[in-house]
């Protein structure tokens, strides 16, 4: 039997936006979101926008209460930045009292709460002045994220400052799948360093309040495979990692921005507008702790066709095609258990073992219905299937020393899926649309709730 660790966290993650719904209501001012469904509906999935999602807002005492049903002792989900500052400036009462007694419930429910500050949800006042592209947004995030630690301090004592920022940065500015959609490698290095800073500011105002707990970041990890060990293959791999991986966990968690960045950047025209105080403001705030999101590794090879200076990632590396890969069919994604193993190493040897933990992993399904059986239940053995591969994995790491506390999956209820709408489904709790968003467990659930009893499998 695999045994993780005492204390191991058990539980799953989240976003405010997937899933609270009220998208438009109790005060909420829009996001990007909202914006970009109304004026381009036809790029969601079935016409499914942002405004419903699963309810959340309405169902929490509900959800809360069915989490230790799946054996869950902790849960990740976000604060709406929209929801709680409309304005940027003033507090919407009816949010604080939304969030105080959602987080409440899931103290006496046993459940630690993990919060989270921005997840993809730019409010649409601050993208009207040019969002992340803009410098006065790392000011205004510091501001929000002080009036978060203010409010719920008291409740929250695990926080993340932000989800994923490198998806925001290269789905907004290279690769068109969120709000601005645009292309432009030099706007999507500057959009990516003030989103850094606004991180250092948000941690600055964490250690400058009086709450105890720990703050950290939540990080997409894709670690890179060469196709080779060509001295060019492994020059793309290098600038794959430098621009994806190190580029949040070298200043998150050593201080510092990696100076073969810094060079790549000013080799390639790209360097962004900083400030003076910038590179000590990034060596005092530091995170406790990382999250780390895996789902697919990303397999690089040297560019076939490049120019210089970039204009694109993949004038740096591109991807390739691992003729042995095992897909995930519905969402493309390369499934490969064994880089967990190789990132608990990174972390354990890079990252000087600072705690972390897996803070999403999972697999999404289109039309789980097929799999239902007479008794209701979606029979999600292959998403069983999934997580074991993975828990070996990490549970290697853990073994060979590396600090990991916890495992969280993707997701708990299933949840909105930004364009992709409610394609593909990745549930321990199924959620019917067209039934009041009623919630029923999958076979994943049950067995989630045995790995977290066991503490193992
Ligand atoms: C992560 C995001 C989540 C979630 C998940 C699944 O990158 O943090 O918000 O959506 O991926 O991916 P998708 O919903 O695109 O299938």
């Amino acid at each position: 039997m695999i045994k993780f660790p005492d204390n191991f966290l058990w539980g799953a993650a989240a976003s405010a936006p997937q899933t609270e719904g009220h998208s438009s209501s109790d005060g909420k001012s829009p996001t990007t979101w909202d914006e970009w469904f109304k004026l381009n509906p036809e790029k969601f999935n079935d016409g499914q926008g942002p405004q419903n999602t699963s309810n959340v807002y309405e169902m929490y005492k509900e959800d809360v209460a069915n989490m230790p049903k799946v054996g869950m002792n902790s849960y990740r989900t976000s604060i709406s930045w929209a929801r709680l500052l409309p304005d940027g400036k003033n507090l919407n009462e009816e949010a604080v009292s939304f969030y105080r007694y959602y987080f409440q419930t899931m103290l006496d429910n046993n459940i630690e709460p993990i919060i989270n500050l921005f997840h993809f949800d730019m409010p649409w006042w601050l993208m009207e002045k040019g969002g992340w592209e803009n410098c006065d947004s790392v000011e205004a995030f510091a501001f929000y994220a002080k009036t978060a630690f203010e409010q719920f301090g008291d409740l929250v004592k695990t926080w993340s400052t932000f989800n994923e920022p490198l998806v925001h940065i290269e789905c907004g500015y290279l690769y068109q799948f969120h709000y601005p959609a645009i292309v432009d490698f030099k706007k999507a290095v500057q959009v990516g360093y003030h989103t850094l800073m606004a991180h250092v500011c948000a941690v600055r105002e964490f250690r400058n309040s009086n709450i105890d707990g720990k703050i950290g970041i939540i990080l997409n990890v894709l670690p890179a495979y060469s196709r080779s060990d060509s001295e060019e293959d492994l020059k793309a791999k290098e600038a794959a990692d430098l621009l994806n991986t190190y580029s949040f966990l070298d200043p998150t968690v050593l201080g510092v921005i990696p100076t073969k960045l810094v060079e790549l950047l000013r080799d390639n025209n790209l360097t962004p507008d900083i400030q003076s105080t910038d590179k000590e403001l990034i060596a005092q705030n530091t995170v406790d702790y990382i999250g780390l999101n895996y789902y697919q590794p990303r397999r690089v090879k040297a560019p076939s066709n490049s120019q210089h200076p970039a204009k694109m990632p993949s004038d740096l590396y591109e991807s390739y095609d691992w003729p042995d890969k095992k897909i995930n069919p519905y969402r493309g994604w390369e499934i490969y258990p064994e880089a967990l193993y190789d990132v608990a190493i990174m972390m354990r040897d890079q990252y000087h073992n600072i705690p972390w933990f897996v803070s999403e992993n999972g697999m999404g399904v289109a039309d789980e219905q097929r799999f239902k059986g007479k008794d209701g239940m979606i029979d999600d053995q292959y998403r069983i299937d999934f997580m074991k591969e993975h828990l070996e994995y990490l549970h290697k790491g853990i073994e060979a020393g590396s600090n990991c506390f916890g495992y969280h999956v993707w997701t708990y209820v299933d949840c909105w899926s930004w364009l992709n709408g409610y394609r593909n489904r990745y549930g321990l709790f199924s959620v019917d649309l067209e039934n009041h968003y009623k919630r029923t467990m999958k076979k994943s659930g049950l067995w989630f709730k045995e790995l977290a009893d066991n503490n193992g499998f």
